[in-house]
């Protein structure tokens, strides 16, 4: 692929081209943000996730800007569960478990209130929304179908959390043959040093995740 535009990058510049990359914005959904979510079931403060918003808001405005395509997940499962492993839902000690029934609607179950895109990005009716029983994106999906009938070999991804389904999206991504790259002001952890660690380990080792960047870089590249 022939780029034509070059990102400044940790560990090294990010060379793409719009036409052949995806925004990924993983699991933005109320399950995670907003009080009475999976987030908040497993005892977390999404109140700390809440400020990458602004900047997720700026990069898919201008991504919008250029034509590219965007691509929204949601961790969620079907309304009997079928593609939800008992081991999933019976792990640990939640206030809520999937599928029973919190003030947002039935817990990470798709088309429940809590499961939506949150109100600040949701997506176009001409973007791409996948829902995935999994951490990952490609588990359980037709994704990877998808992005090669569009001829995607680049990602950059934002969105919630850092170190579970953003990396472990990333970590698939790497292993079909995408590049990808993660915006750091536009992925957020309920722990500060997960999100710090998994920066540094996607880009460790000449890249053998994927790259890391700010938002300003992105922006500035596209003008
Ligand atoms: C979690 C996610 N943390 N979207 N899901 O369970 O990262």
């Amino acid at each position: 692929m022939a780029a034509n535009l070059s990102l400044p990058a940790t560990p090294f510049a990010f060379p793409f081209e719009v036409k052949h990359t995806a925004l990924v914005i993983i699991d933005m959904q109320r399950d995670f943000v907003e009080p009475g979510g999976f987030g908040e079931t497993l005892g977390n403060d999404v109140g700390l996730l809440r400020p990458i918003i602004p900047a997720c808001q700026r990069v898919l405005a201008a991504w919008r800007a250029h034509g590219g395509l965007v691509v929204h997940t949601r961790e969620a499962h079907k309304a009997d569960l079928s593609d939800c492993p008992p081991a999933k839902r019976t792990r640990g000690n939640p206030s809520l478990r999937i599928g029973d029934v919190g003030p947002m609607g039935r817990i990470l179950v798709s088309g429940e209130p809590g499961n939506q895109i949150i109100p600040e990005l949701t997506p176009l009716a001409s973007e791409i929304v996948i829902d995935k029983p999994g951490k990952g994106m490609f588990y359980g999906t037709a994704l990877h179908e998808i992005l090669k009938g569009r001829a995607i070999s680049h990602l950059i991804f934002m969105g919630v959390t850092t170190e579970v389904c953003v990396q472990t999206s990333m970590r698939e991504a790497n292993d079909r043959g995408y590049d990808g790259l993660l915006l750091t002001d536009c992925t957020e952890s309920y722990f500060p040093a997960f999100k710090a660690a998994t920066i540094a380990m996607v880009h460790a080792q000449g890249a053998i995740v994927g790259w890391t960047a700010a938002s300003e870089e992105l922006l500035a590249v596209l003008g």
